[in-house]
């Protein structure tokens, strides 16, 4: 896999900004940026320091006409995101000017990246594995603060000091099959043991970083947060509260919001998509009942449900319906209108939800929004458990751990059901390759395509 040609790309995002920075990787680099440079103070690219800015024009070389003053570093190899020679032209921002200078880097003979071709060829040269180079993806994505973090110990290379780990047990595992199968007659003590308690630690252990990977899937999608109730109780009024923002039609009539409606959100780092649904009634009306059913829907799927109710009307049937239909989900119960005088007590909320705390809030007033707002970075936090023990793992890598556990699994009753130990070699030189592809030792070129196809361009 021989990529030695010069790749060029815009690093930053279209449109207009601050300034636009073109990107070159690659043997011809800083030649081509050399005819396309010239720096105020005389100097010529090829003599530029590492890792230091100059300024000067960047000029079309062939009518020599100037396209934007602009800032160029030169990254020498190895030193570079690449490890091969890189250099950036950080020009200002407008689109005109940054696809020109893109244009001239094209004619002077450099490539268009594809996406994520710098990181590829990080992994190629060896500067990252591929969990590292994985890691950029996502973080470059990443929504919230807390993906963030978490994908920079991943850069960091913490998940791949654990794959590494466990590459070399089943190594050594698979060195002792191999062993123990040319010398059938000799029979090695505690072998056995041996084999069965690596398999079955190596399971474990897959297992729970699989498990914790999953709960974060509310930190890449947001929570999902659903608002709901009977109607006229303030549902949109409090979503709106919680975005900022008139997103949900707010009016005295019950029945007004009909469709589901969705908002995303970060509080504190957290993402959370906040819906607002139709209030839960009994309906002649066609749409609404779609609404309503809708609701339900939402419902079964959210992280939490904030149940709310009106503290200046009675408890009605709905209240009750609705209690039964979150009983087994995770909820906060939410008092809604307390500016108005109170009719409903929180004696008569906690026979529907004995021992929970209840939250008094007025959507209108906004009295109590900080209340809200802490118990629901609580319960995510809760819900998300402690961040170190959190696993960040991409459908590939999850995918790729899944058949691990497979492979070992299979082994694990291969060697109760008294299989013969070459079949348990082959079983756990499987998981072997599975796990050298996780970390790109042993990969093959159409999967690491697929792989950086989803990074964007000039990352
Ligand atoms: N005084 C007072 N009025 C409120 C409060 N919250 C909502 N309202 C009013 O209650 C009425 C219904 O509010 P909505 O937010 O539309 O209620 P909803 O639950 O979304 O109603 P549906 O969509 O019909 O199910 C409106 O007139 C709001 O202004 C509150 O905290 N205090
Ligand atoms: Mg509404």
């Amino acid at each position: 896999m021989i990529r030695d040609d010069t790749i060029v790309a815009v690093a930053t995002p279209p449109g207009v900004g601050a300034i636009g920075i073109v990107r070159l990787s690659g043997r011809e680099a800083v030649s081509i940026a050399s005819r396309l440079f010239r720096s105020r103070s005389g100097k010529k690219v090829e003599d530029f320091q590492s890792f230091r800015m100059y300024l000067g024009v960047v000029v079309d070389p062939k009518t020599g006409k100037p396209i934007d003053e602009a800032l160029c570093v030169v990254m020498r190899a190895p030193k570079s995101y690449t490890r091969e020679d890189v250099v950036e032209l950080h020009l200002h921002g407008g689109p005109l000017v940054v696809r020109k200078t893109l244009e001239i880097c094209l004619q002077e003979g450099a490539r268009l990246a594809r996406p994520g071709e710098f990181t590829e060829r990080a992994f190629l040269n060896g500067r990252i594995d591929l969990l590292q180079a994985e890691a950029v993806a996502t973080l470059v994505r990443a929504c919230s603060e807390k993906v963030l973090e978490l994908s920079l110990r991943h850069l960091q290379g913490a998940f791949g000091g654990k794959v590494r780990e466990w590459e070399k047990r089943l190594l050594l595992l698979a060195a002792h099959i191999e062993a123990s199968c040319d010398f059938l007659d000799v029979s090695i003590e505690g072998e056995e043991e041996y084999i069965r308690s690596t398999i079955t630690t190596l399971f474990l252990e897959i297992k729970e970083e699989l498990d914790r990977s999953k709960r974060l899937k509310p930190l890449e999608e947001g929570m999902l947060v659903v608002i709901a109730g009977k109607p006229n109780v303030g549902k949109s009024s409090l979503l709106n509260l919680l975005v900022g923002k008139d997103r949900a039609i707010v009016t005295p009539f019950p029945g007004t919001t009909r469709d589901a409606i969705e908002e995303f959100v970060l509080l504190e780092g957290f993402p959370f998509r906040f819906v607002d649904t139709a209030g839960l009634r009994d309906s002649e009306d066609p749409v609404e009942r779609i609404g309503v059913e809708r609701a339900r829907g939402y419902l079964e799927r959210a992280d939490c449900v904030l149940v709310v109710f009106d503290r200046s009307q009675p408890l009605g049937k709905e209240d009750w319906e609705l209690a039964q239909l979150v009983q087994s989900r995770p909820h906060l119960v939410i008092l809604n209108k307390s500016d108005l005088p109170q009719v409903l007590t929180r004696e008569e909320i906690g026979a529907l939800y004995p021992g929970e705390p209840i939250i008094e809030i007025s959507a209108l007033t906004g009295e109590g929004r900080e209340n809200l707002l802490s118990a629901l970075v609580q319960f995510a936090q809760e819900y998300i458990g402690p961040e170190e023990d959190l696993s960040l793992l991409t459908i590939r890598q999850r995918e790729e751990l899944e058949g691990i556990l497979r492979v070992l699994e299979e082994a694990k009753q291969a060697q109760e059901s008294g299989a013969p130990l070459d079949v348990l070699g082959v079983l756990v030189g499987e998981a072997l390759s599975a796990m050298q592809r996780l970390t790109g030792e042993r990969i093959d070129e159409k999967l690491l395509d697929t792989i950086f196809s989803h990074f964007c361009v000039g990352k």
